[in-house]
């Protein structure tokens, strides 16, 4: 069985992808530099011509990427393409102020999802299989990244979005489903409630799962494989990058390999924002080698993690990261969607609440549970308790119409949230998310 999807790329030596990452570097640079002035002022700025950048031993020269970047200049500011060359977009959860929109050309949707395809096939897949998608479709990259990645192998694929266990897992056996793609906490609910329905794994026809967009443990994956009976395969992106596909697990389940013919990765310190070497634990940074409309070079991840190029018994030679091992930032994924504390502390000011606040996040039977705690101000304090809970729940309304989910709120009496001398402590995690 051929276990690649491009063996010619992915199985290339060291030296030949190399060779493939100069020519793109040179290439990307000069296009970013025409193109995209957001990024040739901060290069300006820095003293780097595009004759500068030679190879990607030169990226070290290139100014960074962050977050910051990608709101002071939303929408289009970082285009680097005509809009009318652009046929999609995708954006990252959360309204006013974090939202990160990505622009596709046709050109940018067929690397991404030959990216994906590879990660598909890495996991097993052909085109006898049937690939179930329960990832969100619309914005959200996971949906729309995976169905064009299992096109692009000749699965039948099942476009079913998240949500809707019951259904997910009647189509499952009704249409004899062999690949499920979702978050992992999702697919530990599918397995769940399979068990609930009275169903066990030799219920349905599943052998392969590709799971990823947020944390997971090497517990979970055992919990998972277990639940429904088949191999679990991790799967990593980020919408600044295209989505899910910049890196991907092997047969091996030992880290995820990335595409390395169209991302540089580097490992820099958060801190002093210096290169560190493979092997050393620090942020990931990206540089998209060949993508048109958003073309970003040096993009800090905030992801902490690390890479190793050791040899794979997979056959693929693609450089290795490790799982994400936290965030150099604030941000948390809660059911697989990305939210800033400060976005929450936007909602209590907007609606008249003091920003203070403390957000309390646990799993309980593999889902996220969100609760936000919020202290009334004392004239509200008097309010009754039919009243309190009218407020909660239009507050707990316009924290989804803010970040794209529903925390539970709890209104609390003045003064009752701990103060704090330092930097106060907003966010209480329970989750084991990492290893
Ligand atoms: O989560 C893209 C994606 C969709 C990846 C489906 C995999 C599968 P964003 O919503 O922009 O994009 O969130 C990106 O999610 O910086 C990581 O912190 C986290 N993340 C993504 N994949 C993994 C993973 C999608 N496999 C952010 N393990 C990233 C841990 C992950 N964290």
């Amino acid at each position: 069985m051929n276990n690649y999807y491009q063996k010619e790329i992915e199985t290339a030596s060291p030296e030949e992808i190399r060779a493939i990452q100069n020519a793109k570097i040179v290439h990307q640079v000069a296009h970013v530099y025409a193109n995209v002035k957001y990024y040739r002022d901060l290069m300006d700025a820095k003293g780097v011509k595009p004759e500068d950048i030679k190879s990607v031993d030169d990226i070290c020269k290139l100014p960074f990427l962050s977050k910051a970047d990608l709101r002071e200049a939303y929408p289009y500011g970082l285009l680097g393409m005509p809009l009318s060359e652009c046929v999609r977009i995708h954006s990252t959860s959360g309204t006013t102020g974090k939202r990160v929109v990505a622009f596709y050309t046709q050109h940018d949707i067929d690397l991404w999802d030959d990216c994906v395809a590879r990660a598909i096939v890495a996991a097993g897949g052909t085109k006898e299989d049937v690939c179930q998608i329960a990832y969100g479709f619309g914005l959200f990259t996971g949906g729309a990244g995976l169905n064009g990645g299992s096109h692009k192998v000749g699965c039948l694929t099942l476009p079913m979005s998240s949500g809707n266990t019951e259904r997910q897992i009647a189509f499952m056996r009704d249409l004899g489903a062999t690949i499920l793609c979702c978050t992992p906490s999702y697919a530990a609910y599918i397995g769940e409630t399979l068990k609930e329905m009275g169903l066990t794994p030799d219920d349905i026809q599943l052998k392969a799962g590709i799971f990823g967009a947020e944390p997971w443990t090497e517990e979970m994956r055992r919990d998972i494989e277990k639940s429904l009976g088949i191999k679990a395969y991790d799967i990593y992106g980020l919408t600044e990058t295209s989505g899910p596909g910049v890196a991907f697990e092997c047969s091996e389940q030992t880290g995820m390999h990335i595409n390395e013919d169209h991302f540089y990765a580097e490992i820099i310190d958060p801190n002093t924002l210096e290169p560190l070497p493979y092997g050393s634990k620090g942020e990931l940074v990206f540089t998209s080698l060949d993508k048109e409309a958003f073309p970003l070079l040096r993009y800090r991840t905030r992801d902490i993690c690390i890479l190793n190029r050791c040899k794979c018994g997979c056959g693929r030679t693609f450089v290795k990261m490790c799982k994400p091992m936290g965030r150099s930032d604030d941000m948390l994924i809660i059911r697989g969607v990305n939210v800033f504390p400060s976005q929450i502390e936007t909602v209590l000011l907007e609606q008249g609440y003091t920003p203070n606040y403390r957000i309390e996040l646990d799993r309980v039977n593999n889902t996220d549970t969100f609760d936000i705690y919020v202290e009334m101000s004392p004239e509200q304090f008097g309010d009754t308790i039919k009243e309190v809970a009218t407020k909660e729940k239009e507050l707990a309304s316009a924290m989804k119409t803010m970040l794209g989910i529903n925390p539970k709120m709890h209104l609390v009496a003045p003064k009752t949230i701990e103060r704090s001398e330092g930097k106060a402590v907003r966010v209480i995690d329970k989750r084991k998310l990492h290893d």
